[in-house]
């Protein structure tokens, strides 16, 4: 498979001025008649030959201009020759033939339920018709589609219908990727939107019927999102209809089709009895980023797959806005580092780092990654802060009027930037083409009232990029005095240099300093930092974000010591956590993500990167060790808040209650520490509302126990999917390491375990991989059944298989026997006969 490189882009041979297209739908035989009108591109000169991409297709006939064409297609798609071509507009007519009940991949027209749906970004459209099937190439569609099922959608607008049939009209120019087409037995749950400037939009979230009851959740979400929009960024919605469908078997989240979006399930359905806090509030993001996308996505769309940073970053970016909108932004922000830094930083930092526009691939779909899409959208937050706020909606307002129905660059998005402001983000630039994550180191000086912090910055190299060169790193900083009170409030430090210093004067003693307030950059900061001033921080920090860093850090630090010093936990982070703890000054929410212990990936990253070798057993046995001693220190206090927290009135999702409930199940979970589960127990058996059922339940397995509450949710929940998905996760993420492997050999073995279906694939083989001291149990058990599994679903959905892989990239961290068996299984998958170019992708440069 030969790489396709950024440098070697070419504008499309031809354009497309339009697309029409029927259906006609049969699980094993559908037919797909096109018709497509180009015109050559006057950007190409020597009648280039077109190329319509197209896979899998069985072609009965082709036309140009009518003319019956004696078309032979290779394995990729059909090449028009140039010379064969009008110098003018011409239609190119074809019907082809196509299997959706065969279809495995979830990519093209397939199957899902006896429901017909599709999925084609990046590059599905190719398995549904001979088409240019590239970003650059946007055409309004006409699609009629033929079936007896009782609902037929497709994007834009429906113009006409009767039994049977039923035509779309999409009048936006959109890129292929952006096509899509549903028909089923669906019900759906409506409402409607009236937009700034009056229109009427028909809202609707199309189910399996029964399912219409839990979508009122998304409904209100996506209601939130188009008023914001409107209101945050001048965005008005531009069709009569929003449709959203939810679909059982889906590779990812969700996907933003002009005017349908399509849906996994378990980002739209959900009610208090069977979805988690953490659930609704996936469920408002995914909502919203896929509502956002039709700006920043579907009018403004990406020039080539390279651009994907364009479309993701602004989009997570604007969600990630959004969330922290609708609840407090403080959480919001710690979430979002903490997914940063177990995602993108563990990327960075291990053989498939690659630059936020990677500059080739093997695989497209490979990219969709968290340094695409999480550190593409921190760029955009960097920018942001150097700009200012002023200047960013200038920025965002030029871009929109500008690129309107275009597929833009990221250099069509920087020059905006540079237009609006007067700057040169030339250095700025570099964030985009150079991987890896800067470390920032910190020293300080204080004389004669003068108070100096030195920065030095370090790009470490990454894969294929040995040297890189200094960023503009935006630091936000603020200083304490020793009394708590804050000298100095946040103010941005413009870093560009290799080393530089800021001086701040007229100080009466020597500050405390916040550095790297809100997390102002994706860089990694390393200074030399006593408890004393961690610990003074966490309770006295103006800015929430380092408030939480500070206890974060002095959490790691006492873990560090307690994996490679055998020390016990110290008494100055105990105190400063119970004090936190029982602050009701604080958010419940801000005082439960403080009581959450540092992960074990987390801690053998840290531990990797300050030169130990992570011993995952010995990482395990610590952090439970730590967890005791908290749990112990809080024994008097943890009864009281359990109390005080449980919420009297009906189940509400927003926030402030989901933040009541987090605070309660952090302390449920030390409480059971103490007292062998009789409270979690009482409290499972009392649960209302999933979060509080599946929390219990995860506090008592926690212990190595809960066995007869599993059976009791089991039969509960046995007709459920999205919550029976949890029960089998739950039993691997909670088992001890050296039973995760024999876990899942159980529960692939349970009639329930449908190993096709993509989320409850995740739930198992994604659950193990998850576990970190059970993955990498020094049997190598965890290691060999992970290979099994992506070997046996690759040839079905190479995609999933190939982005579970991921749990691969951290090899080098380890010791040489670990490290030699994730080789050996490596070896093994690239050895396997017919492998995917996903996971022959993913599998090689994990192997480098
Ligand atoms: N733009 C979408 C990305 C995507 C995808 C979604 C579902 C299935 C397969 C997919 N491949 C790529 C989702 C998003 O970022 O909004
Ligand atoms: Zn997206």
């Amino acid at each position: 498979d030969t790489p396709i490189r950024l440098a070697d882009y070419l504008p499309p041979s031809h354009l497309v001025d339009g697309v029409s297209l029927t259906f006609r739908l049969d699980p094993g035989r559908t037919r797909v008649l096109s018709e497509i009108r180009f015109r050559p591109n006057p950007a190409r000169t020597g009648r280039p030959d077109l190329r319509l991409d197209g896979e899998g297709l069985a072609l009965v006939s082709a036309a140009l201009d009518g003319a019956p064409l004696a078309a032979k297609p290779d394995a990729t798609g059909l090449t028009l020759p140039g010379a064969s071509l009008p110098d003018a507009p011409f239609t190119f007519t074809a019907e082809v033939e196509i299997d959706p009940a065969a279809n495995t991949e979830l990519e093209g027209l397939y199957m899902s339920n006896g429901m017909y749906c599709t999925q084609c970004e990046a590059e599905g459209f190719r398995k549904i018709t001979f088409y240019p099937d590239r970003p650059d190439v946007m055409a309004p569609f006409r699609v009629r589609i033929e079936s007896d099922l009782p609902v037929l959608l497709s994007n834009g607008n429906e113009v006409a219908s009767g039994p049977g049939w039923a035509e779309w009209h999409d009048p936006w120019p959109k890129p292929s990727y952006l096509f899509a087409l549903v028909a089923g037995d669906l019900v759906a749950h409506s409402a409607g939107f009236t937009t700034a400037s009056g229109r009427t939009v028909a809202l609707n979230i199309w189910v399996r019927p029964g399912d219409e009851a839990r979508c009122a959740y998304a409904m209100d979400s996506l209601i939130r999102s188009m008023k914001w929009d409107e209101e945050v960024y001048g965005r008005e919605y531009d069709l009569d209809t929003f449709n959203i469908v939810a679909v059982d078997d889906f590779n990812m989240g969700a996907m933003e089709n002009k005017g349908l979006n399509i849906f996994n399930s378990k980002y739209v359905l959900a009610l208090p009895e069977t979805a988690t806090d953490d659930d609704f509030a996936r469920i408002e993001a995914v909502i919203a980023h896929e509502y956002f996308h039709n700006w920043t996505g579907n009018r403004i769309t990406c020039r080539d797959w390279f651009q994907l940073c364009l479309k993701e970053g602004l989009t997570v970016f604007r969600d990630q806005q959004f969330s922290s909108d609708m609840r407090s932004a403080a959480v919001k922000r710690i979430e979002d580092v903490l997914t940063l830094r177990a995602r993108q930083f563990r990327e960075d930092d291990g053989p498939l780092a690659h630059p936020v526009r990677p500059e080739e691939y093997i695989e497209i779909n490979n990219f969709y990654t968290a340094t695409v899409y999480e550190k593409g959208a921190e760029l955009i937050g960097m920018l942001k802060r150097l700009v200012g706020d002023e200047a960013y909606a200038r920025a965002l307002d030029l871009y929109f009027e500008r690129h309107d129905g275009q597929a833009a660059t990221i250099e069509d998005w920087l020059t905006v930037f540079e237009e609006a402001t007067g700057r040169d983000l030339a250095q700025f630039k570099l964030w985009y083409s150079e991987a890896g994550t800067p470390r920032l180191k910190v020293s300080d000086r204080f004389e004669d009232g003068r108070y100096t912090l030195e920065f030095e910055q370090v790009n470490p190299p990454t894969p294929g990029q040995p040297v890189k060169q200094p960023k503009v790193i935006p630091v936000a900083v603020g200083l304490l005095n020793p009394n708590g009170d804050e000298v100095l409030p946040t103010t941005v430090l413009e870093m560009t240099q290799p080393r530089q210093s800021f001086t701040f004067e007229g100080l009466g003693a020597r500050p405390v300093p916040s550095i790297l307030r809100g997390f102002s950059a994706p860089v990694v900061l390393e200074r030399e930092t006593s408890s004393e001033e961690r610990a003074f921080l966490l309770a006295h920090d103006t800015d929430p974000f380092n408030k939480w860093e500070a206890g974060r850090a002095l959490a790691k630090d006492v873990l560090a010591r307690m994996v490679t010093e055998g020390a016990q936990p110290g008494p100055d982070w105990l105190e400063a956590l119970a004090r936190v703890a029982v602050d009701e000054t604080l958010d419940p929410a801000f005082r439960a993500l403080a009581l959450r212990l540092p992960g074990e990936d987390d801690m053998a990253q840290t531990l990797h990167a300050a030169g130990h070798v992570p011993d995952p057993g010995r990482i395990h046995a610590a952090r439970e060790r730590m967890a005791g001693a908290l749990a112990e220190r809080l024994e008097s206090e943890l009864g009281a808040l359990i109390e005080a927290l449980a919420e009297p009135g009906p189940f509400s999702p927003e926030a402030r209650a989901a933040g009541r409930r987090a605070l309660r199940l952090a302390a449920l979970g030390l409480v059971t520490r103490r007292d062998g589960g009789a409270r979690a127990e009482a409290a499972f058996r009392a649960a209302n509302n999933m979060t509080e059922e599946v929390g219990a339940l995860a506090c008592l397995l926690e212990i190595g126990r809960g066995q007869e509450e599993l059976g009791l949710f089991e039969t509960r929940w046995a007709g459920d999917r999205l919550v029976m998905d949890k029960w089998f996760a739950l039993q691997i993420l909670h088992a001890a390491p050296e039973e995760t492997a024999a876990t899942v050999e159980r529960l692939t073995a349970h009639p329930a375990f449908d190993w096709k279906n993509p989320n409850r694939f995740r739930s198992v083989v994604g659950a193990l991989s998850a576990n970190h001291a059970g993955f990498h149990h020094a049997s190598g058990a965890g290691y060999r059944l992970l290979a099994d599994w992506l070997i046996r679903l690759d040839p079905l959905n190479p995609q999933t298989a190939a982005r579970m892989s991921t749990a691969f990239e951290t090899r080098a961290r380890y010791d040489a026997d670990r490290q030699g068996m994730m080789l050996a299984e490596l070896d093994r998958i690239l050895a396997t006969p017919g492998l995917s170019r996903d996971l022959g992708e993913m599998a090689g440069r994990m192997r480098r």
